[in-house]
Protein backbone atom coordinates (compact mmCIF):
# COMPACT_ATOMS: atom_id res chain seq x y z
CA UNK A 1 0.00 0.00 0.00
CA UNK A 2 2.58 2.52 1.38
CA UNK A 3 6.28 2.81 2.24
CA UNK A 4 5.90 5.76 4.02
CA UNK A 5 7.53 5.13 7.16
CA UNK A 6 6.07 7.90 9.51
CA UNK A 7 1.91 7.51 8.01
CA UNK A 8 2.64 3.14 8.85
CA UNK A 9 4.13 3.97 12.66
CA UNK A 10 1.34 6.42 13.00
CA UNK A 11 -1.28 3.96 12.43
CA UNK A 12 1.08 1.41 14.62
CA UNK A 13 0.94 3.94 17.27
CA UNK A 14 -3.01 4.58 16.93
CA UNK A 15 -3.72 0.76 16.79
CA UNK A 16 -1.57 0.09 19.90
CA UNK A 17 -3.86 2.54 21.56
CA UNK A 18 -7.19 1.62 20.23
CA UNK A 19 -6.55 -2.35 20.51
CA UNK A 20 -8.62 -2.98 17.24
CA UNK A 21 -8.89 -6.49 16.64
CA UNK A 22 -8.65 -6.22 13.08
CA UNK A 23 -7.08 -3.24 10.51
CA UNK A 24 -8.84 -2.56 7.38
CA UNK A 25 -7.48 -0.28 4.29
CA UNK A 26 -10.19 1.40 2.56
CA UNK A 27 -9.53 1.06 -1.33
CA UNK A 28 -12.05 2.95 -2.48
CA UNK A 29 -14.12 0.32 -4.63
CA UNK A 30 -17.56 -0.14 -4.99
CA UNK A 31 -16.87 -4.03 -4.10
CA UNK A 32 -15.48 -2.77 -1.08
CA UNK A 33 -17.86 -0.64 0.09
CA UNK A 34 -21.06 -3.14 -1.13
CA UNK A 35 -19.30 -5.62 1.24
CA UNK A 36 -19.26 -2.70 4.26
CA UNK A 37 -23.15 -1.90 3.44
CA UNK A 38 -24.22 -5.63 4.17
CA UNK A 39 -21.92 -5.60 7.20
CA UNK A 40 -23.44 -2.47 8.46
CA UNK A 41 -27.22 -3.41 7.81
CA UNK A 42 -26.78 -6.94 9.00
CA UNK A 43 -25.52 -5.19 12.54
CA UNK A 44 -28.73 -2.79 12.22
CA UNK A 45 -26.45 0.50 11.72
CA UNK A 46 -27.64 0.99 8.56
CA UNK A 47 -31.17 0.47 7.00
CA UNK A 48 -31.67 -0.16 3.18
CA UNK A 49 -34.30 1.28 1.59
CA UNK A 50 -36.54 0.86 -0.86
CA UNK A 51 -33.97 -0.10 -4.11
CA UNK A 52 -36.65 1.09 -7.00
CA UNK A 53 -37.78 4.60 -5.20
CA UNK A 54 -35.21 5.40 -3.25
CA UNK A 55 -31.88 3.01 -5.25
CA UNK A 56 -28.60 2.12 -3.34
CA UNK A 57 -29.54 4.27 -0.51
CA UNK A 58 -29.54 3.71 3.30
CA UNK A 59 -30.69 5.00 6.70
CA UNK A 60 -28.65 5.50 9.74
CA UNK A 61 -29.61 6.86 13.14
CA UNK A 62 -27.51 8.42 15.36
CA UNK A 63 -27.55 7.92 19.48
CA UNK A 64 -30.63 10.22 20.76
CA UNK A 65 -27.66 12.54 22.46
CA UNK A 66 -25.35 12.70 19.44
CA UNK A 67 -27.27 14.54 16.62
CA UNK A 68 -25.55 17.67 15.98
CA UNK A 69 -21.91 19.25 15.69
CA UNK A 70 -20.56 20.26 19.83
CA UNK A 71 -19.18 23.32 19.82
CA UNK A 72 -18.78 23.12 23.27
CA UNK A 73 -16.72 20.34 23.06
CA UNK A 74 -14.34 21.45 19.87
CA UNK A 75 -10.90 22.47 20.70
CA UNK A 76 -8.32 24.14 19.39
CA UNK A 77 -5.24 22.83 21.46
CA UNK A 78 -2.13 25.19 20.20
CA UNK A 79 0.85 25.24 22.32
CA UNK A 80 0.29 28.78 22.97
CA UNK A 81 -3.36 29.56 24.28
CA UNK A 82 -3.02 32.96 22.58
CA UNK A 83 -3.06 31.53 19.24
CA UNK A 84 -6.17 29.52 19.58
CA UNK A 85 -7.62 33.21 20.45
CA UNK A 86 -10.69 33.70 22.57
CA UNK A 87 -13.42 32.22 20.52
CA UNK A 88 -12.39 28.92 20.42
CA UNK A 89 -11.94 26.28 22.97
CA UNK A 90 -8.45 25.62 23.93
CA UNK A 91 -6.68 22.47 25.85
CA UNK A 92 -2.60 22.50 26.07
CA UNK A 93 -1.98 19.45 23.22
CA UNK A 94 -0.07 17.37 25.88
CA UNK A 95 -2.35 17.65 28.38
CA UNK A 96 -5.06 17.12 25.18
CA UNK A 97 -3.43 13.97 24.15
CA UNK A 98 -3.20 12.43 27.80
CA UNK A 99 -7.01 13.11 28.55
CA UNK A 100 -7.96 11.70 24.72
CA UNK A 101 -5.38 8.62 25.09
CA UNK A 102 -7.32 7.27 28.51
CA UNK A 103 -10.59 7.33 26.33
CA UNK A 104 -9.25 5.72 23.80
CA UNK A 105 -7.59 3.34 24.88
CA UNK A 106 -8.98 -0.40 23.78
CA UNK A 107 -11.79 1.37 22.57
CA UNK A 108 -11.81 -0.20 19.45
CA UNK A 109 -11.54 -3.95 21.31
CA UNK A 110 -14.04 -6.47 19.29
CA UNK A 111 -14.12 -3.70 16.23
CA UNK A 112 -12.37 -3.05 13.65
CA UNK A 113 -9.66 -0.06 13.25
CA UNK A 114 -10.79 1.16 8.97
CA UNK A 115 -8.10 3.20 7.24
CA UNK A 116 -9.57 5.60 4.84
CA UNK A 117 -6.67 7.55 2.79
CA UNK A 118 -8.50 10.53 1.30
CA UNK A 119 -8.35 14.10 -0.74
CA UNK A 120 -9.71 17.23 -0.05
CA UNK A 121 -9.70 18.32 -3.86
CA UNK A 122 -8.63 16.67 -6.55
CA UNK A 123 -6.21 14.19 -6.28
CA UNK A 124 -2.58 15.33 -7.78
CA UNK A 125 -3.68 19.09 -7.83
CA UNK A 126 -2.21 22.27 -6.45
CA UNK A 127 -5.46 22.51 -4.59
CA UNK A 128 -5.50 18.35 -3.08
CA UNK A 129 -4.68 18.62 0.44
CA UNK A 130 -4.12 14.92 1.61
CA UNK A 131 -5.88 12.89 5.22
CA UNK A 132 -6.10 9.40 6.76
CA UNK A 133 -8.91 9.18 9.14
CA UNK A 134 -8.51 6.23 11.56
CA UNK A 135 -11.32 5.37 12.51
CA UNK A 136 -14.30 2.35 14.07
CA UNK A 137 -17.26 3.30 12.17
CA UNK A 138 -18.45 2.38 9.00
CA UNK A 139 -21.07 4.73 9.12
CA UNK A 140 -17.93 7.37 8.99
CA UNK A 141 -16.33 5.00 5.83
CA UNK A 142 -19.60 5.19 4.03
CA UNK A 143 -20.06 8.69 4.07
CA UNK A 144 -16.34 9.74 3.86
CA UNK A 145 -16.40 7.33 0.22
CA UNK A 146 -19.24 9.49 -0.21
CA UNK A 147 -17.97 13.13 0.54
CA UNK A 148 -13.97 12.90 -0.46
CA UNK A 149 -12.36 11.36 -3.06
CA UNK A 150 -10.77 7.93 -1.27
CA UNK A 151 -8.30 5.59 -2.79
CA UNK A 152 -5.02 4.32 -3.08
CA UNK A 153 -4.05 6.79 -5.87
CA UNK A 154 -3.44 9.24 -2.21
CA UNK A 155 -1.16 7.23 -0.49
CA UNK A 156 1.21 7.05 -3.89
CA UNK A 157 0.45 11.07 -4.24
CA UNK A 158 1.97 11.38 -0.16
CA UNK A 159 4.90 9.25 -1.44
CA UNK A 160 7.03 7.99 1.01
CA UNK A 161 7.83 11.68 3.01
CA UNK A 162 4.68 13.58 1.79
CA UNK A 163 2.23 15.51 4.32
CA UNK A 164 -1.02 14.15 5.18
CA UNK A 165 -3.39 15.40 7.98
CA UNK A 166 -3.50 12.51 10.39
CA UNK A 167 -7.41 12.08 11.95
CA UNK A 168 -8.21 9.40 14.53
CA UNK A 169 -11.76 8.86 15.19
CA UNK A 170 -13.33 6.40 17.66
CA UNK A 171 -16.98 6.25 18.40
CA UNK A 172 -15.84 4.90 21.88
CA UNK A 173 -18.93 4.72 24.09
CA UNK A 174 -20.79 7.43 22.95
CA UNK A 175 -20.38 9.00 26.42
CA UNK A 176 -21.83 13.40 25.95
CA UNK A 177 -19.81 14.27 28.66
CA UNK A 178 -16.25 12.86 27.72
CA UNK A 179 -17.06 13.84 23.69
CA UNK A 180 -14.27 15.82 22.33
CA UNK A 181 -13.44 17.20 19.07
CA UNK A 182 -10.01 18.14 19.06
CA UNK A 183 -7.87 19.66 16.47
CA UNK A 184 -4.18 19.90 16.48
CA UNK A 185 -2.83 22.59 13.80
CA UNK A 186 0.92 22.12 14.37
CA UNK A 187 0.69 18.62 14.61
CA UNK A 188 -1.45 18.24 11.31
CA UNK A 189 -3.84 16.06 13.51
CA UNK A 190 -7.57 15.70 14.47
CA UNK A 191 -8.57 13.28 17.34
CA UNK A 192 -12.74 13.08 17.32
CA UNK A 193 -14.28 10.55 20.43
CA UNK A 194 -17.25 9.81 21.94
CA UNK A 195 -19.73 10.94 18.84
CA UNK A 196 -21.00 9.46 15.76
CA UNK A 197 -22.99 12.52 14.26
CA UNK A 198 -21.27 13.91 10.78
CA UNK A 199 -19.79 17.06 11.86
CA UNK A 200 -18.01 15.49 14.68
CA UNK A 201 -16.84 12.70 12.75
CA UNK A 202 -15.99 13.07 9.38
CA UNK A 203 -12.87 14.90 9.48
CA UNK A 204 -12.25 15.78 6.26
CA UNK A 205 -15.34 18.22 6.24
CA UNK A 206 -15.06 21.18 9.48
CA UNK A 207 -12.35 20.16 10.82
CA UNK A 208 -9.72 19.68 8.33
CA UNK A 209 -11.15 21.37 5.47
CA UNK A 210 -12.23 24.44 7.64
CA UNK A 211 -10.40 24.50 10.69
CA UNK A 212 -7.15 22.72 9.77
CA UNK A 213 -6.86 24.26 6.53
CA UNK A 214 -7.41 27.88 7.47
CA UNK A 215 -4.78 27.62 9.56
CA UNK A 216 -2.75 25.77 6.73
CA UNK A 217 -3.96 28.52 4.18
CA UNK A 218 -2.73 31.31 6.55
CA UNK A 219 0.87 30.08 7.09
CA UNK A 220 0.89 29.09 2.90
CA UNK A 221 -1.25 32.35 1.47
CA UNK A 222 -4.10 31.07 0.60
CA UNK A 223 -7.65 31.32 2.02
CA UNK A 224 -10.23 27.94 3.29
CA UNK A 225 -13.55 29.13 3.60
CA UNK A 226 -17.60 28.43 4.53
CA UNK A 227 -18.61 29.70 1.09
CA UNK A 228 -20.78 27.77 -1.65
CA UNK A 229 -19.40 28.56 -4.68
CA UNK A 230 -21.97 28.86 -8.03
CA UNK A 231 -21.83 30.01 -11.73
CA UNK A 232 -24.15 31.74 -13.28
CA UNK A 233 -24.53 31.04 -17.30
CA UNK A 234 -25.93 33.86 -19.61
CA UNK A 235 -27.82 33.62 -22.59
CA UNK A 236 -24.71 33.91 -24.40
CA UNK A 237 -22.83 30.57 -22.47
CA UNK A 238 -20.90 33.01 -20.50
CA UNK A 239 -20.21 31.80 -17.30
CA UNK A 240 -19.73 34.20 -13.62
CA UNK A 241 -18.81 32.55 -10.58
CA UNK A 242 -19.78 33.69 -7.26
CA UNK A 243 -18.69 31.99 -3.25
CA UNK A 244 -20.81 32.86 -0.84
CA UNK A 245 -20.58 32.41 3.06
CA UNK A 246 -23.91 32.36 5.24
CA UNK A 247 -24.01 30.87 8.90
CA UNK A 248 -25.31 27.30 8.85
CA UNK A 249 -28.91 26.84 8.68
CA UNK A 250 -29.26 30.17 6.51
CA UNK A 251 -29.95 28.45 3.12
CA UNK A 252 -26.49 27.86 1.26
CA UNK A 253 -27.56 24.64 -0.06
CA UNK A 254 -30.53 26.16 -1.50
CA UNK A 255 -28.63 28.89 -2.86
CA UNK A 256 -26.12 27.20 -4.37
CA UNK A 257 -28.51 24.71 -6.36
CA UNK A 258 -31.32 27.69 -7.29
CA UNK A 259 -33.06 27.75 -10.40
CA UNK A 260 -33.59 31.31 -12.08
CA UNK A 261 -37.06 32.35 -12.19
CA UNK A 262 -39.05 31.15 -15.17
CA UNK A 263 -38.45 34.54 -17.31
CA UNK A 264 -34.61 33.77 -16.59
CA UNK A 265 -34.91 29.89 -17.77
CA UNK A 266 -37.03 30.99 -20.99
CA UNK A 267 -33.79 33.36 -21.74
CA UNK A 268 -31.75 30.83 -21.05
CA UNK A 269 -29.87 31.66 -17.73
CA UNK A 270 -28.77 29.17 -15.67
CA UNK A 271 -27.04 28.02 -12.38
CA UNK A 272 -24.32 25.36 -12.00
CA UNK A 273 -23.06 24.58 -8.77
CA UNK A 274 -19.66 23.76 -7.92
CA UNK A 275 -19.89 23.23 -3.85
CA UNK A 276 -22.23 23.92 -1.29
CA UNK A 277 -20.19 24.26 2.11
CA UNK A 278 -16.88 24.80 1.59
CA UNK A 279 -14.31 26.85 -0.83
CA UNK A 280 -10.49 27.09 -1.04
CA UNK A 281 -9.40 30.09 -2.68
CA UNK A 282 -5.96 30.86 -4.31
CA UNK A 283 -4.60 33.48 -6.41
CA UNK A 284 -4.35 32.50 -9.51
CA UNK A 285 -1.20 33.30 -12.24
CA UNK A 286 -4.05 36.01 -13.96
CA UNK A 287 -4.17 37.40 -10.68
CA UNK A 288 -7.46 36.40 -10.03
CA UNK A 289 -9.04 34.51 -6.95
CA UNK A 290 -9.69 31.02 -8.11
CA UNK A 291 -12.13 29.00 -5.78
CA UNK A 292 -12.21 25.12 -5.85
CA UNK A 293 -14.87 23.17 -4.02
CA UNK A 294 -12.67 20.61 -1.99
CA UNK A 295 -15.40 18.43 -1.25
CA UNK A 296 -16.97 15.93 -3.33
CA UNK A 297 -20.71 15.53 -2.12
CA UNK A 298 -22.87 16.94 0.28
CA UNK A 299 -24.01 16.80 3.49
CA UNK A 300 -27.13 18.79 3.74
CA UNK A 301 -29.84 19.24 5.89
CA UNK A 302 -33.22 17.27 4.88
CA UNK A 303 -36.08 18.99 6.82
CA UNK A 304 -37.20 22.24 4.28
CA UNK A 305 -35.83 19.85 1.55
CA UNK A 306 -38.65 19.57 -1.11
CA UNK A 307 -39.65 20.60 -4.95
CA UNK A 308 -40.11 24.47 -4.36
CA UNK A 309 -37.24 25.17 -2.04
CA UNK A 310 -34.47 22.73 -3.79
CA UNK A 311 -35.37 20.76 -6.01
CA UNK A 312 -32.17 19.74 -7.81
CA UNK A 313 -31.11 18.65 -3.54
CA UNK A 314 -33.99 16.38 -3.53
CA UNK A 315 -33.20 14.65 -7.45
CA UNK A 316 -29.61 14.39 -5.81
CA UNK A 317 -30.36 12.57 -2.67
CA UNK A 318 -32.58 10.02 -4.66
CA UNK A 319 -30.27 7.41 -5.03
CA UNK A 320 -26.46 6.51 -3.56
CA UNK A 321 -27.41 8.48 -0.65
CA UNK A 322 -27.31 7.79 3.42
CA UNK A 323 -30.21 9.71 5.55
CA UNK A 324 -29.28 10.43 8.76
CA UNK A 325 -31.79 10.87 11.56
CA UNK A 326 -35.02 11.38 9.36
CA UNK A 327 -38.18 9.75 9.30
CA UNK A 328 -39.13 5.99 8.07
CA UNK A 329 -42.03 5.55 6.27
CA UNK A 330 -42.51 1.48 7.15
CA UNK A 331 -45.00 1.58 4.34
CA UNK A 332 -42.84 1.74 1.26
CA UNK A 333 -39.40 1.49 3.05
CA UNK A 334 -38.66 5.11 2.22
CA UNK A 335 -37.87 7.99 4.23
CA UNK A 336 -39.71 11.60 5.06
CA UNK A 337 -39.02 15.12 7.07
CA UNK A 338 -41.01 18.09 7.88
CA UNK A 339 -41.33 20.27 5.08
CA UNK A 340 -40.41 17.05 2.18
CA UNK A 341 -44.54 17.49 1.81
CA UNK A 342 -48.07 17.55 3.26
CA UNK A 343 -48.17 14.32 2.98
CA UNK A 344 -46.53 12.77 6.54
CA UNK A 345 -46.72 9.04 6.41
CA UNK A 346 -48.98 7.27 8.72
CA UNK A 347 -47.41 4.53 9.61
CA UNK A 348 -44.03 5.46 9.99
CA UNK A 349 -40.66 5.44 12.79
CA UNK A 350 -39.13 8.98 14.19
CA UNK A 351 -35.85 9.33 13.70
CA UNK A 352 -35.39 7.85 17.03
CA UNK A 353 -36.71 4.97 16.13
CA UNK A 354 -40.01 4.76 17.94
CA UNK A 355 -43.32 4.54 16.22
CA UNK A 356 -44.35 7.79 14.82
CA UNK A 357 -47.93 9.36 15.54
CA UNK A 358 -48.04 12.16 12.60
CA UNK A 359 -50.94 13.84 14.39
CA UNK A 360 -49.46 14.70 17.50
CA UNK A 361 -46.50 16.86 15.68
CA UNK A 362 -46.40 20.02 17.20
CA UNK A 363 -44.23 22.46 15.54
CA UNK A 364 -43.45 24.45 18.88
CA UNK A 365 -41.48 21.38 19.75
CA UNK A 366 -39.42 20.07 17.18
CA UNK A 367 -37.35 17.38 18.51
CA UNK A 368 -39.81 15.89 20.77
CA UNK A 369 -42.77 15.04 18.58
CA UNK A 370 -40.92 15.71 14.60
CA UNK A 371 -40.63 12.79 12.58
CA UNK A 372 -37.45 13.87 11.35
CA UNK A 373 -34.82 15.39 13.96
CA UNK A 374 -34.60 19.08 12.34
CA UNK A 375 -30.86 18.27 11.86
CA UNK A 376 -31.63 15.41 10.06
CA UNK A 377 -29.49 14.95 6.87
CA UNK A 378 -28.73 13.43 3.28
CA UNK A 379 -25.08 12.91 2.51
CA UNK A 380 -24.84 12.57 -1.38
CA UNK A 381 -22.67 12.57 -4.24
CA UNK A 382 -22.21 15.55 -6.21
CA UNK A 383 -21.88 13.76 -9.17
CA UNK A 384 -25.77 13.03 -8.43
CA UNK A 385 -26.55 16.71 -8.80
CA UNK A 386 -28.68 17.49 -12.12
CA UNK A 387 -27.23 21.03 -11.85
CA UNK A 388 -23.24 20.33 -11.18
CA UNK A 389 -21.04 22.40 -13.14
CA UNK A 390 -18.79 21.29 -15.13
CA UNK A 391 -15.65 22.84 -13.72
CA UNK A 392 -16.31 20.49 -10.60
CA UNK A 393 -13.50 18.49 -11.06
CA UNK A 394 -11.33 21.25 -12.77
CA UNK A 395 -7.73 21.17 -10.99
CA UNK A 396 -7.38 24.78 -11.38
CA UNK A 397 -10.97 25.66 -10.03
CA UNK A 398 -12.89 28.55 -11.05
CA UNK A 399 -12.35 32.39 -11.61
CA UNK A 400 -14.83 34.25 -8.60
CA UNK A 401 -15.80 37.74 -9.54
CA UNK A 402 -18.33 37.95 -6.17
CA UNK A 403 -17.81 37.58 -2.75
CA UNK A 404 -21.11 37.73 -0.70
CA UNK A 405 -21.95 37.61 2.76
CA UNK A 406 -25.14 36.61 4.05
CA UNK A 407 -26.72 36.76 7.53
CA UNK A 408 -30.29 36.62 8.68
CA UNK A 409 -31.58 40.19 9.84
CA UNK A 410 -35.28 41.18 10.64
CA UNK A 411 -34.08 44.90 10.23
CA UNK A 412 -30.58 45.84 9.85
CA UNK A 413 -29.47 44.55 6.36
CA UNK A 414 -30.32 45.84 3.72
CA UNK A 415 -31.41 43.57 0.85
CA UNK A 416 -28.09 43.66 -0.95
CA UNK A 417 -25.28 46.26 -0.75
CA UNK A 418 -21.81 46.49 -2.13
CA UNK A 419 -18.83 47.20 -0.13
CA UNK A 420 -15.88 50.31 -1.01
CA UNK A 421 -12.89 47.89 -1.59
CA UNK A 422 -11.28 44.51 -0.38
CA UNK A 423 -10.51 46.16 3.06
CA UNK A 424 -14.44 47.66 3.91
CA UNK A 425 -15.46 43.81 2.40
CA UNK A 426 -13.60 42.53 5.07
CA UNK A 427 -14.75 44.48 7.43
CA UNK A 428 -18.19 43.38 5.94
CA UNK A 429 -17.64 39.65 6.04
CA UNK A 430 -16.30 40.57 9.85
CA UNK A 431 -19.41 41.85 11.03
CA UNK A 432 -21.65 39.39 9.71
CA UNK A 433 -24.35 38.51 12.18
CA UNK A 434 -28.17 36.21 12.09
CA UNK A 435 -30.69 36.51 14.72
CA UNK A 436 -33.90 34.98 15.66
CA UNK A 437 -37.26 36.82 15.34
CA UNK A 438 -39.79 36.38 17.75
CA UNK A 439 -42.09 34.42 15.04
CA UNK A 440 -44.93 36.50 15.47
CA UNK A 441 -44.51 39.95 16.51
CA UNK A 442 -41.61 40.50 14.35
CA UNK A 443 -39.14 41.70 17.58
CA UNK A 444 -36.04 41.63 16.99
CA UNK A 445 -34.64 38.74 19.12
CA UNK A 446 -30.81 37.96 20.04
CA UNK A 447 -27.87 38.45 17.58
CA UNK A 448 -25.01 35.94 16.80
CA UNK A 449 -21.62 37.64 15.22
CA UNK A 450 -20.90 35.12 13.01
CA UNK A 451 -17.78 36.61 11.03
CA UNK A 452 -17.31 35.13 7.56
CA UNK A 453 -19.52 32.27 8.51
CA UNK A 454 -16.36 31.21 10.45
CA UNK A 455 -17.18 31.43 14.46
CA UNK A 456 -17.14 27.81 14.60
CA UNK A 457 -14.09 27.09 12.17
CA UNK A 458 -11.55 29.23 12.36
CA UNK A 459 -8.61 27.21 13.44
CA UNK A 460 -6.44 30.17 15.36
CA UNK A 461 -7.13 33.62 16.59
CA UNK A 462 -9.73 35.25 14.60
CA UNK A 463 -7.72 38.83 14.97
CA UNK A 464 -5.26 37.31 13.03
CA UNK A 465 -7.99 35.55 10.52
CA UNK A 466 -8.99 38.71 10.05
CA UNK A 467 -5.46 40.53 9.10
CA UNK A 468 -4.88 37.05 6.94
CA UNK A 469 -7.90 38.35 4.77
CA UNK A 470 -6.59 42.18 4.66
CA UNK A 471 -2.83 40.22 3.62
CA UNK A 472 -4.64 38.52 1.01
CA UNK A 473 -6.35 41.52 -0.20
CA UNK A 474 -2.91 42.63 -0.97
CA UNK A 475 -2.18 39.50 -2.93
CA UNK A 476 -5.09 39.33 -5.33
CA UNK A 477 -4.30 41.93 -8.07
CA UNK A 478 -7.37 41.20 -9.90
CA UNK A 479 -9.77 40.76 -6.37
CA UNK A 480 -13.69 40.03 -6.47
CA UNK A 481 -15.69 42.16 -5.54
CA UNK A 482 -17.52 41.83 -2.19
CA UNK A 483 -21.57 42.45 -0.94
CA UNK A 484 -23.59 41.53 1.55
CA UNK A 485 -27.12 39.88 1.25
CA UNK A 486 -29.95 39.69 3.48
CA UNK A 487 -32.98 37.60 2.28
CA UNK A 488 -34.57 37.77 5.93
CA UNK A 489 -35.95 41.11 5.98
CA UNK A 490 -39.68 40.87 7.94
CA UNK A 491 -42.54 43.17 8.06
CA UNK A 492 -44.20 44.48 11.04
CA UNK A 493 -45.86 41.31 11.55
CA UNK A 494 -42.81 39.13 10.95
CA UNK A 495 -43.18 38.04 7.94
CA UNK A 496 -40.64 37.92 5.43
CA UNK A 497 -40.54 40.55 2.49
CA UNK A 498 -38.69 39.33 -0.27
CA UNK A 499 -39.56 35.68 -1.69
CA UNK A 500 -36.21 34.14 -1.53
CA UNK A 501 -35.11 30.81 -3.05
CA UNK A 502 -35.08 31.02 -6.96
CA UNK A 503 -36.03 34.35 -6.93
CA UNK A 504 -32.81 35.60 -5.43
CA UNK A 505 -31.32 34.64 -8.92
CA UNK A 506 -32.42 38.85 -9.33
CA UNK A 507 -30.07 40.05 -6.65
CA UNK A 508 -27.33 37.62 -7.97
CA UNK A 509 -27.99 39.38 -11.57
CA UNK A 510 -27.67 43.28 -9.85
CA UNK A 511 -24.33 42.09 -7.75
CA UNK A 512 -22.73 40.20 -11.33
CA UNK A 513 -23.64 43.36 -13.44
CA UNK A 514 -21.88 45.72 -10.59
CA UNK A 515 -18.50 43.22 -11.10
CA UNK A 516 -18.83 44.41 -15.05
CA UNK A 517 -19.50 48.34 -14.28
CA UNK A 518 -22.68 47.82 -15.87
CA UNK A 519 -25.02 49.37 -13.21
CA UNK A 520 -24.86 52.30 -11.38
CA UNK A 521 -25.56 52.25 -7.65
CA UNK A 522 -25.89 54.82 -4.55
CA UNK A 523 -23.22 55.41 -2.46
CA UNK A 524 -24.44 54.97 1.61
CA UNK A 525 -23.15 55.07 4.83
CA UNK A 526 -22.88 51.33 4.81
CA UNK A 527 -21.61 50.83 1.10
CA UNK A 528 -22.84 50.74 -2.54
CA UNK A 529 -26.87 49.67 -2.43
CA UNK A 530 -28.72 49.22 -5.89
CA UNK A 531 -31.00 51.90 -7.21
CA UNK A 532 -34.95 50.28 -6.53
CA UNK A 533 -35.71 50.02 -10.67
CA UNK A 534 -31.94 48.01 -10.44
CA UNK A 535 -33.48 45.34 -9.38
CA UNK A 536 -35.98 43.27 -11.88
CA UNK A 537 -39.41 42.40 -10.34
CA UNK A 538 -40.79 41.28 -13.95
CA UNK A 539 -42.80 38.44 -12.98
CA UNK A 540 -42.40 38.72 -8.85
CA UNK A 541 -46.50 38.77 -7.50
CA UNK A 542 -46.73 41.34 -4.81
CA UNK A 543 -43.29 43.01 -5.24
CA UNK A 544 -43.49 46.23 -5.98
CA UNK A 545 -40.77 49.17 -6.57
CA UNK A 546 -41.65 50.42 -3.62
CA UNK A 547 -41.02 47.23 -1.94
CA UNK A 548 -37.56 46.71 -3.17
CA UNK A 549 -37.21 50.43 -2.02
CA UNK A 550 -38.29 49.59 1.47
CA UNK A 551 -36.10 46.65 1.57
CA UNK A 552 -32.97 48.77 0.74
CA UNK A 553 -32.89 51.40 3.53
CA UNK A 554 -30.43 51.70 5.79
CA UNK A 555 -32.07 52.70 9.25
CA UNK A 556 -29.82 54.77 11.26
CA UNK A 557 -30.79 53.76 14.42
CA UNK A 558 -30.50 49.99 14.03
CA UNK A 559 -26.96 50.15 12.12
CA UNK A 560 -25.62 52.62 15.49
CA UNK A 561 -27.16 49.85 17.99
CA UNK A 562 -24.81 47.49 15.75
CA UNK A 563 -21.94 49.58 15.81
CA UNK A 564 -22.07 49.13 19.56
CA UNK A 565 -22.56 45.95 19.27
CA UNK A 566 -19.23 45.20 16.82
CA UNK A 567 -17.28 47.29 19.00
CA UNK A 568 -18.00 44.96 21.77
CA UNK A 569 -17.65 41.81 19.75
CA UNK A 570 -14.33 43.06 18.65
CA UNK A 571 -13.19 43.53 22.06
CA UNK A 572 -14.41 39.87 22.71
CA UNK A 573 -12.21 39.07 20.05
CA UNK A 574 -9.20 40.69 21.78
CA UNK A 575 -6.03 42.66 20.87
CA UNK A 576 -5.21 41.36 17.43
CA UNK A 577 -7.99 42.51 15.65
CA UNK A 578 -6.14 44.60 12.92
CA UNK A 579 -6.34 48.09 13.29
CA UNK A 580 -7.58 48.81 9.68
CA UNK A 581 -10.92 47.02 10.75
CA UNK A 582 -11.38 49.45 13.80
CA UNK A 583 -10.86 52.03 11.32
CA UNK A 584 -13.43 51.14 8.98
CA UNK A 585 -15.86 50.69 12.08
CA UNK A 586 -15.22 54.22 13.19
CA UNK A 587 -15.92 55.51 9.73
CA UNK A 588 -19.31 53.54 9.99
CA UNK A 589 -20.17 54.99 12.87
CA UNK A 590 -19.10 58.60 11.48
CA UNK A 591 -20.58 57.98 8.70
CA UNK A 592 -23.94 57.31 10.35
CA UNK A 593 -23.70 59.76 12.81
CA UNK A 594 -23.73 62.25 9.90
CA UNK A 595 -27.13 60.49 7.86
CA UNK A 596 -30.01 62.02 7.93
C1 LIG B 1 -22.84 22.28 8.25
C2 LIG B 1 -22.80 23.38 9.20
O1 LIG B 1 -23.17 21.15 8.66
O2 LIG B 1 -22.37 24.47 8.82
O3 LIG B 1 -22.53 22.50 7.08
O4 LIG B 1 -23.19 23.19 10.35
MN1 LIG C 1 -21.59 24.39 6.83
Amino acid sequence: MTNNKHLLSWIDEMAALCQPDQLVWIDGSEEQAEKLRAEACSTGEMIKLNEEKLPNCYLHRTAVNDVARVEGRTFICTRKKEDAGNINNWIEPQECYERLSKLYRGAMKGRTMYIIPYSMGIVGSDFAKYGIELTDSIYVVLNMLIMTRVGFDVLDDIGEDGDFIKGLHSKATLDENNRYICHFPEDNTIWSVNSGYGGNVLLGKKCFALRIASWLGRLEGWMAEHMLILGVEYPDGDVKYISAAFPSACGKTNLAMLIPPEIYRNKGFKVWTVGDDIAWLRVGADGRLYAVNPENGFFGVAPGTNEHSNPNALHTCMRDAIFTNVCHNLDDNTVWWEGLDNNPPHNAENWRGEIWDYTKYDKADKVGTSGAHPNSRFTAKATNCPCLSKEFNNPAGVPISAIVFGGRRARTAPLVYQSTSWQNGAFVGSIMASETTAAASGAVGGVRRDPMAMRPFVGYDMGDYFAHWLEMGKKIPNAPKIFHVNWFRTDENGDFIWPGYGENFRVLLWILARCEGKVDADLTAIGYVPKAEDINIEGLDGITEDTIRDLLTVDKESWLADVENIREFYEMIGERVPAELKEELAGLKERLTEME
